[in-house]
């Protein structure tokens, strides 16, 4: 099997309502829709996507400047793609846009993969569950009232997740416990409740607040500080009685490395886009194993549900409906977890009518 072409598509979803976290301000995801054609007539699809569509010309033209690497190859040898990547792209630097087109056409080229050989990716790789755990994360937005998301929560409840995301740091430490106090109220002791402060506080911000919040029973506590502050992690991590969850912003397994040298996390949370794509992914699970560190996929939830069933140490998925509207299959909700589709190659497609409705560019 060779493959023949690529081709890419600029999308433009827009949310219903624009949101805020802790440091940013979002109305919707622009997306480099990346397809990889092959002579058995056969189309694997990766994407990446940028909060508002900022600068999203730079990374389709990353994504164009490695057609090379994929086009003409024979995509069962996606780890060497990968590598030759990696090596070429040395001098540019491992992260932001590098890590971000290779990642889309790794995820590609896998979903070629599992589509040729007629069998959803988790089997290829080895499944360890046919479904997995999630939690509601599309909504508590910093930019909501604690009276919005306690209502918006008790909603998520009712559709039948068992445990939900709140959006924190605010500027005052009452006003984030008083957000906790009303979820947990909304959604009673037996539905599981996690944090995000979004790189937003201090350390001694973080610990204050962290120890604030031990009576609400939380899964996690996440990103108290900025990314690159790892020793800063290590110091909450120490002083809090929660696990803490990080690791959304670091770039392949190497940053995944760093985190675990240097002890700054309970719960690690590669994104797919950051991580390198379905075949980084893998070994960063694998990484994490060797410490006994469970991880927690960061967003993508649909392309992250292959690997997420085949990581034994992956704990559970983030469900962000952010890319439902132009993907052809829903998710599947069932006793709060998400069903890994049965489907050839990742399991889900982009929906053509979809993509010439939010078409840019
Ligand atoms: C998040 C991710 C992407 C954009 C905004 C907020 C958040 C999360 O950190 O973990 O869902
Ligand atoms: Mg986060």
């Amino acid at each position: 099997m060779k493959i023949t072409k690529l081709s890419c598509d600029l999308v433009d979803v827009p949310f219903d309502k624009p949101i805020r976290t802790a440091v940013h301000d979002i109305r919707g995801i622009g997306c480099v829709l990346v397809t990889l054609e092959s002579d058995q007539g056969l189309a694997g699809e990766g994407y990446l996507f940028t909060l508002n569509g900022a600068r999203l010309a730079a990374y389709h033209e990353m994504v164009e400047s490695l057609a090379d690497f994929y086009v003409g190859k024979d995509p069962y040898f996606a780890e060497g793609h990968w590598q030759a990547v990696f090596q070429a792209t040395n001098f540019m630097g491992h992260k932001g846009p590098v890590i971000a087109a290779l990642s889309a056409l790794d995820t590609a080229c896998w979903d070629l993969v599992g589509k040729a050989l007629e069998r959803p990716l988790h089997r290829v790789f080895g499944a360890c569950r046919d479904r997995i755990p999630t939690y509601a994360s599309g909504g508590l937005w910093l930019s909501m009232t604690p009276d919005e998301c306690a209502e918006q929560a008790q909603g998520y409840v009712a559709q039948g997740f068992t445990a939900v995301k709140l959006r924190i740091g605010s500027k005052r430490i009452e006003d984030d416990v008083l957000r906790a106090r009303v979820v947990r109220d909304a959604i009673g002791p037996d539905v599981g409740l996690m944090v995000d402060a979004n790189q937003s506080l201090t350390v001694k911000h973080a610990i204050r607040l962290a120890r604030a919040l031990e009576e609400f029973d939380l899964i996690w506590f996440e990103e108290p500080v900025p990314y690159h502050d790892l020793s800063g992690h290590a110091e909450i991590r120490s002083a809090i009685p929660m696990p803490l969850a990080s690791g959304e912003t670091e770039y392949t397994r190497y940053g995944m490395r760093d985190m675990i040298q240097a002890r700054s996390a309970d719960i690690l949370m590669p994104d797919l886009q950051r991580i390198g794509g379905l075949t980084e992914f893998r070994r960063a699970g694998a990484l994490a194993a060797a410490f006994d560190i469970p991880v927690s996929s960061h967003i993508f939830t649909e392309h992250s549900l292959c690997v997420a069933a085949s990581l034994p140490n992956c704990m559970s998925v983030e469900h962000m409906p952010w890319t439902a509207p132009i993907l052809s299959e829903p998710m599947e909700l069932v006793d709060g977890c998400l069903v890994v589709p049965e489907r050839h190659g990742t399991g889900f497609c982009f929906d053509p009518a979809a993509i010439e409705r939010y078409r840019i560019g």
